[in-house]
């Protein structure tokens, strides 16, 4: 009864952003991302007959309170799946996700955890069920059950029975580059979960991003089967940007960006202007992600570094789903 697995972190191309149920984490719209090879989390989950409580170790320290409290009650899905009710789990995890990264470790974190304790309970489940108790512990985390290009199809249902994620795109199929740019000054972010429900709840912009997905979820994944590098880093950046306006229009308004933060989004536009193909996207902190065409590798890498505030860089490759050990 135990096993060990690796999941991958992803960046979304289109975001997901609002939840229809906080209890299950169902989204209120689609969202698609590309798995990345340079972020991963390793987890060991071992269920033992003589525990009486689960632990949970991160980076072979120990974690309490609220993480921890998240870790265990996504294990009860798993006792009230086998009936299992009295059993509980050493959890064991390595993030190679630098922190400071800005990737939340919370992607690769659950879709471990779900893979390792699936499989230490030899539940043999298939990926879409993966993907369904992955996403219960945190809603981004189901894509990464997959590598390559990911949609996390929303669902219609209230059980949540329909709302998982399904591969686009293999990882062989095209190799793009993502640039993690990690920017030196940080203030403390408005964690995503309270900024997704804040503008949900209050946002005049919500419906304006709403009734934008459907055409930008076609047009890219048009773009992606097509290889369009264009096409895909203009409807990903656009959309990154709507995302980011909606917070703009909550009440209170708040933003994601720092100084710095505009500081590269005006260095890819430049690029573009030198006819350097780059896009960025920015998930729920300062953080920016530049997209780019591996033949443009140092060139852009060079011109990223160069602007102020911009502490470290780190490239990712389009990335695997699960494995296991
Ligand atoms: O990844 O409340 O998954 O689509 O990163 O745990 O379900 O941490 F930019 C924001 C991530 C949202 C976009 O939210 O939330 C994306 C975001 P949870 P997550």
């Amino acid at each position: 009864m135990r096993a060990t697995a690796k999941a991958h972190t992803n960046i979304a191309l289109i975001k997901y952003w609002g939840k229809r149920d906080e209890q299950l984490i169902l989204p209120m719209n689609n969202s698609l991302s590309v798995t990345l090879d340079g972020f991963f989390t390793e987890t060991t989950v071992h269920f033992r007959d003589d525990l009486e409580t689960d632990s949970f170790t991160l980076n072979g320290e120990e974690v309490s309170g609220v993480p921890f409290e998240r870790v265990t009650k996504f294990l009860d899905l798993f006792r009230d799946y086998t009936g299992k009710t009295d059993l509980f789990a050493k959890v064991e995890s390595i993030n190679h996700v630098p922190t400071a990264a800005g990737f939340a470790s919370s992607a690769s974190g659950f879709a471990a955890l779900a893979a390792a304790a699936a499989k230490a309970l030899d539940l043999n489940l298939s990926e879409k069920e993966l993907s369904i108790f992955t996403r219960q512990g945190s809603g981004s985390a189901c894509r990464s059950v997959y590598g390559g290009f990911v949609e996390w199809e929303k669902g219609e249902r209230e059980d949540g029975s329909d709302s998982y994620a399904v591969q686009i795109a293999p990882q062989d199929h095209w190799d793009i580059r993502v640039a993690a740019v990690i920017l030196t000054a940080k203030e403390k972010d408005v964690p995503s979960r309270a900024g997704m429900k804040l503008t949900v709840d209050t946002s005049v912009f919500y419906d304006g991003w709403l009734k934008s997905i459907d055409q930008d979820l076609r047009d890219i994944k048009a773009g992606i089967l097509a290889k369009d590098f264009e096409k895909v880093g203009s409807i990903a950046e656009a959309n990154c940007l709507k995302m980011h306006a909606t917070t703009l229009g909550a009440a209170p308004p708040f933003t994601y960006w720092q100084d710095t933060t505009l500081g590269v989004m005006h260095e890819v536009w430049q690029l573009r202007k030198d006819r350097i193909p780059a896009y960025f996207t920015i998930d729920a902190g300062p953080n920016v992600k530049v997209l780019y065409l591996p033949e443009d590798e140092e060139k852009i890498l060079a011109r990223l570094r160069s602007v102020k505030g911009v502490e470290d860089i780190i490239v990712s490759k389009v990335g695997a789903g699960i494995s296991y050990k």
